[in-house]
């Protein structure tokens, strides 16, 4: 094989490596505004190959996908464990803290452009139905989507 090819191609691999980012959300009792029970930041605007890690600022939380695009494997961490998760498909991703539910702990990571759109903004209703305190913060959250 040609090896400037090989040269040029390891390039290329290297460079998308590097234009990859790595975002952080924290899991925390208590937000920077006060409010309770909170994924912050609660809504990302990623592009496609960004990772995303759930860090348990603080103790009893763990992040679950609710709505992934579709051919999109659901994730879910563990209680008081860091998660990385490398999002590769276009589309809006929301995700809970099971026992915080109610809490409406939840969020949004948008990733690209947002071709689910309808699927997330049916899905979004019985979300926050669920939640007795915080409502209304998945709803502000997908306010920030782009369209
Ligand atoms: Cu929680």
């Amino acid at each position: 094989m040609n090896k400037c090819f090989i040269i040029v191609f390891f390039l290329l691999a290297l460079s998308f490596q590097a234009f990859a980012k790595t975002y952080e959300v924290k899991m925390l009792n208590i937000g920077e505004n006060g409010s309770t029970m909170v994924f912050e930041p609660g809504f990302l605007h990623i592009e496609s190959g960004d990772s995303v890690t759930f860090v348990p600022a603080s103790k009893g939380h763990w992040a679950k996908s609710l709505i992934v695009p579709d051919g999109v494997s659901q994730f879910e961490g563990k209680i008081n464990e860091a998660m990385s998760v490398t999002f590769e498909k276009e589309g809006i991703y929301v995700y809970v803290c099971p026992p915080h539910q109610v809490m409406n702990m939840s969020g949004i990571i948008q990733v690209g452009r947002a071709l689910n759109l309808n699927q997330a903004k049916e899905a979004l209703p019985a979300i926050e139905h669920r939640a007795v305190t915080n409502k209304g913060r998945l709803n502000e959250y997908a306010k920030k989507i782009q369209e």
